[in-house]
């Protein structure tokens, strides 16, 4: 007895012509046209057409076929045969089939009708928008970004850690905390590793990278802002300056876009998506003059203020008119920036950075405060009081290098990355003010 092959849309190819094979997947399209049946069975890697003609076929599959609804679960044996109507050029004609699991009538939303279907209703039904090819398409890219990533920090010495999520102290202001209660205390969701990863570059680890979970109450409703994102964080020790940390971030970044191009073809192509290399190095654009360009294409803007959203829009255009997608802000006013974040001395500006995509900032970073005094000063320039702040203090005193780091947005990355039209389209079960299910 020859051996049944279980194929998928992507192993099944013209070669399997008369064997027989095993295909499985979801009912996506069903037509019966009384001589002939047509079976669209869909799998993780596209469709597999199932030709069933009422001459050749057992009647209890007509039948099957007959009152099979859209989106149920299938298994079917049967031979394969190159057809030029189907459009991988093989098509299996059914010797058997078992419904695994039948779905309901009817459906919460559609697979592939093109109407258009409310955000709301699609993200309440997850699970049935992610069976669109295109959508799960920004998922595999997802994976592969973080698999560069992770390559990338690893070639250049880093180690990666993994740092706590409850928390009894916020870093990123308190306007953002989501409290909770921890047994007979009050805690924290993390907001961004911040704290530990510094901790950390007084150990002697001192290449440190960490991808994982950021919470924050972020009340603001916009395309960019979530409460739940993956935070992609890296902190160097013994740097002479920012521009050590920027140089890290830019290798990165360039390395997982080139490996996107490289590796995510398929995905890209199912998506529609085109993504360019940014031009290195990234041009660098002091705040003040980030200020100036803006100001001069209109906006009302004085020194010392926040860019906002308008701002970095405005920049993004300028900047995309001069060819560059990626571009570095730096030495913001230190009054805007957090309190690790060190001052330039003689000036109202501190060295920090924010790496903007196409208009948006998809990271920050900076030159950390490592003298124990200064930092405290800074806490309390900030209002913050340093006794919260205790086990994070003690690494500063007994040996601290000086040190920097960064902070990136997986999801703003890779949402600029695909022009996306919104974050959320970059996380499974986004999380925002109103969205806690599913
Ligand atoms: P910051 O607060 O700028 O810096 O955050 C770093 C990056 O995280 C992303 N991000 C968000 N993404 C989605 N939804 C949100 N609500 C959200 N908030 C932030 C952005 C942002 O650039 N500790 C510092 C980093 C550092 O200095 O190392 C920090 O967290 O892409």
């Amino acid at each position: 007895m020859s051996e049944v092959a279980i194929r998928t849309s992507k192993t099944l190819t013209p070669a399997d012509a008369d064997a027989e094979v095993v295909v499985q997947g979801w009912a996506q399209d069903v037509r019966n046209l009384g001589g002939i049946s047509f079976l669209q069975l869909r799998d993780r890697y596209g469709i597999i057409q199932i030709t069933a003609p009422r001459k050749k076929t057992a009647p209890e599959i007509m039948e099957v076929m007959a009152s099979l609804p859209r989106e149920s679960v299938v298994r079917v044996i049967g031979t394969a045969k190159a057809s030029a109507q189907a459009k991988s050029g093989v098509e299996v004609l059914p010797t058997r089939m078992e419904v695994i699991s039948a779905a309901a009538a009817p459906l919460p939303m559609g697979v592939i009708d093109k109407v258009n279907v409310e955000p709301d209703t699609r993200f309440n039904h997850r699970f049935m928008d992610l069976r669109k090819p295109e959508l799960r398409a920004v998922f595999e890219i997802k994976s592969t970004v973080l698999n560069l990533i992770d390559m990338y920090l690893v070639d250049n010495g880093f180690v990666e850690v993994f740092t706590p999520k409850l928390v009894a102290s916020g870093a990123e202001g308190g306007a953002t905390l989501f409290e909770l209660r921890y047994f007979d205390k009050c805690a924290y969701l993390a907001q961004s590793p911040q704290l530990y990863k510094q901790m950390l570059m007084s150990t002697g680890m001192d290449r440190v990278f960490e991808i994982g979970p950021a919470f924050r109450a972020e009340p603001s409703d916009t395309v960019r802002h979530v409460s739940e994102f993956i935070s992609f964080d890296g902190e160097m020790a013994f740097i002479e300056s920012q521009r050590d940390v920027q140089k890290m971030i830019e290798g990165c970044t360039q390395s997982v876009i080139k490996g996107v191009i490289e590796q995510c073809d398929h995905q890209l192509k199912v998506l529609g998506a085109d993504v360019e290399l940014p031009k290195a190095p990234y041009p660098i654009i002091p705040y003040e003059e980030a200020v100036e360009m803006v100001k001069a294409e209109g906006m009302k803007i004085a020194l010392g203020d926040d860019l906002g959203t308008e701002g970095e829009k405005l920049l993004g255009e300028i900047m995309s008119r001069q060819g560059n997608d990626m571009y570095w802000i730096e030495e913001y006013p230190e009054e805007a920036k957090p309190f690790y974040i060190m001052e330039k001395d003689g000036t109202p500006y501190s060295y920090s950075f924010d790496l903007d995509y196409k208009g948006q900032e998809i990271s920050s970073g900076g030159q950390r405060e490592h003298r124990y005094d200064r930092l405290v000063a800074r806490m309390e320039k900030k209002g913050l009081d340093p006794d919260s702040f205790t086990f994070y203090l003690e690494a500063f005193k007994f040996g601290m290098p000086p040190h920097g780091g960064w902070g990136l947005g997986v999801e703003r990355f890779i949402q600029k990355m695909l022009d996306l039209p919104n974050i959320r389209e970059a996380i499974l079960f986004p999380r925002d003010r109103i969205r806690l299910i599913p």
